[in-house]
């Protein structure tokens, strides 16, 4: 194990404590402005640096994401972006609330995925950027990449999550995937939780063409629409002041029994370079099996947030750091 991948295990246990987490939160004042200032309107008295829970802020936010309204459509339909929409995206888009999900075929030209392909091998061999130290994953390759930059934020796709939300929303972090991430399982929100709840949609854009060997993303239609499932969900005892609790296998064995209890068959995404899909934060996804060794399986997530709610990663029970631009 390389110093870096001890310093990455080393933060991850630490991340547990609730005093180390609280002083890692203090080095971020400004990134956690906004969550100061929602815990302020949401009446919520607490320190901007402590950890958070849906369990302690659930029901105090107000509002709804536009798409999880009744006339959310309506709404959608009279807003002039959507009416200038191609066909078929406006079909999609009529469906979310249905199905939670919106799959753009082409949405974009196969330079821009050649050039951000090119950029980001170029990153690895230079040892710009360097795997996730628990899964084959990049974090926020779009910090050192302007082409994973322009595809994150395409003003095309920040035009469809606000027609989603019904409001502003900007980019939180990306994620780059060279082979298939073959995770279990899980939804958005238990990662990136928003009160009120539904104010967080995810992108997965593909940058080549994908089958079913190469270990495709996997959803279940309509899943959004369950309940969500939280911390108090998962059976694990009361909380401890002092420390997080691990919820991994939990977590884990509680979306297994979602699948197999949900009355729709999950969906693959087999894809062509520059399909995209789109999806609510609740919706239950995750990686299939790669089942043609030594298959990659290139692609960009986005994750995006809605503005002025209150952002939150249920799991690690933390604020999130906002980048700038949000409130
Ligand atoms: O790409 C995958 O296999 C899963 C990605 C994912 O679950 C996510 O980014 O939320």
């Amino acid at each position: 194990m390389g110093p870096r991948e001890r310093i990455a295990r080393v933060k991850h246990g630490l991340g547990r404590l609730r005093p180390a987490v609280a002083v890692g939160q203090m080095a971020h004042r400004r990134a956690l402005g906004p969550a100061r200032r929602r815990y302020r309107e949401l009446g919520l008295r607490k320190p901007w640096f402590g950890s958070v829970s849906h369990a302690e802020v659930a029901g105090r936010g107000a509002g709804q994401a536009r798409l999880d309204r009744a006339g959310g459509i309506d709404e959608l339909e009279a807003d002039e972006r959507f009416a200038a929409l191609d066909p078929k995206l406006q079909a999609g888009l009529r469906e979310w609330p249905r199905r939670g999900y919106v799959a753009a075929e082409g949405f974009f030209a196969p330079g821009a995925v050649a050039a951000l392909n090119a950029e980001i091998d170029r990153l690895v061999s230079g040892g710009e950027i360097h795997q996730h130290h628990l899964s084959p994953r990049f974090m926020n390759v779009h910090r050192r990449s302007p082409a994973a930059r322009a595809l994150a934020e395409d003003p095309r796709v920040l035009e469809m999550i606000e027609l989603i939300l019904g409001r502003r929303a900007g980019l939180f972090q990306t994620i780059c995937f060279i082979q298939g991430s073959q995770q279990e399982a899980h939804s958005d929100a238990f990662h990136m939780m928003t009160e009120p709840p539904g104010f967080l949609v995810g992108v997965w854009m593909a940058l080549e063409d994908i089958d079913e060997g190469c270990g495709p993303v996997f959803y279940l239609p309509g899943s959004h629409r369950l309940p969500y499932v939280m911390t108090e969900d998962l059976g694990l005892g009361h909380p401890s002041r002092l420390v997080i609790a691990d919820k991994g296998a939990a977590y884990v064995n509680r979306m297994r029994a979602v699948v197999g209890d949900h009355d729709a068959q999950p969906l693959t995404f087999t894809a062509k370079a520059g399909d995209v899909l789109f999806w609510h934060h609740n919706l239950t996804h995750g990686g299939s099996a790669v089942t043609r060794p030594g298959a990659t399986r290139r692609s960009l997530v986005g994750h995006y947030f809605g503005d002025r709610v209150l952002c939150y990663h249920e799991v690690t029970e933390r604020a999130a750091r906002m980048p700038a631009g949000f409130d």
